[in-house]
């Protein structure tokens, strides 16, 4: 399939929550599987939606062991995936949802590739990242998935607090990870299962999707595996120090 066939195919399964088989798409590199993906987002901005930032994926072992696979990978972010912090999220139109507990950073200023990731950082909050794969069963190849936009569905981030208020970002190198489902622990886990240290990722987001400006939101990866996301469930991720973030989905029809 040509990559701008198979970015439409992409996008027809999102909207019309209608999985594509994995493992045909007949991508083998990943050049080739970003410039569907930009081709990918280009339809989603055609319709009006806003870039808000870049997400990576697979920056935590507990994600590569979940996936099967072992390379970094990002994906783009928009103002139609996010979900207000303690809103309501609908999830009907969605094949199969998962959320995991990520780490979210807001740039006060342009990160160039090689730049300082700290020097670059206005503020740090807990974030609830959905994916939803557009492929049958969550099993596709690598290039495959960075295709698919990294999985990316929505995004919820909670308060914001300034690198200061935590005596500097070196902070985040190990805080407790906690993901509820209605009440219930989901996962726990440590920022430190992102890349060692979240400041990481934004160090690879900037090498591999820079430069990022400022206003950019980079979701840092997940610090636990993905949870399936019914319909009905209450959702709460909280990150020692930065506080929590919460969503719930829409009941089910
Ligand atoms: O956010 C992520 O970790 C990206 C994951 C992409 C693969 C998946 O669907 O689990
Ligand atoms: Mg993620």
């Amino acid at each position: 399939m040509n990559p701008t066939a198979l970015a439409e195919a992409l996008d027809t399964a999102a909207r019309e929550a209608r999985p594509l088989p994995g493992g045909g798409s007949g991508l083998t590199g990943t050049a080739e599987a970003y410039a569907v993906q930009e081709a990918l987002v280009a339809r989603r901005l055609a319709r009006g939606e806003r870039p808000t930032g870049v997400k990576l994926g697979f920056t935590s072992l507990a994600k590569m062991r979940q996936m099967g696979v072992a390379d970094l990978i990002h994906g783009r972010l928009t103002d139609r995936m996010e979900i207000p912090d303690g809103g309501r999220y609908d999830v009907s139109g969605l094949i199969h949802p998962r959320i995991e507990p990520e780490v979210a950073f807001l740039l006060g200023a342009e990160l160039a590739p090689g730049g300082d990731p700290a020097a670059a950082v206005a503020a740090v909050a807990p974030a609830l990242e959905v994916i939803d794969s557009r492929y049958d069963g969550f099993r596709f190849s690598l290039p495959e998935v960075i295709a698919d936009n990294t999985s990316a569905a929505g995004y919820a981030l909670g308060p914001w607090t300034a690198p200061a208020a935590l005596g500097g970002l070196r902070a985040l190198a190990n805080l407790g990870v906690l993901l509820e489902l209605d009440g219930r622990t989901a996962e726990t886990g440590s920022t430190a299962a992102i890349l060692g240290d979240p400041l990481r990722a934004l160090a690879a987001a900037a090498r591999l999707a820079g430069p990022l400006p400022a206003g950019t939101v980079l979701l840092a990866g997940a610090a636990t595996a993905a949870v399936p996301l019914p319909p009905g469930t209450h959702v709460r991720a909280v990150v020692a120090r930065l506080g929590a973030v919460r969503l719930t989905t829409g009941e089910a029809a």
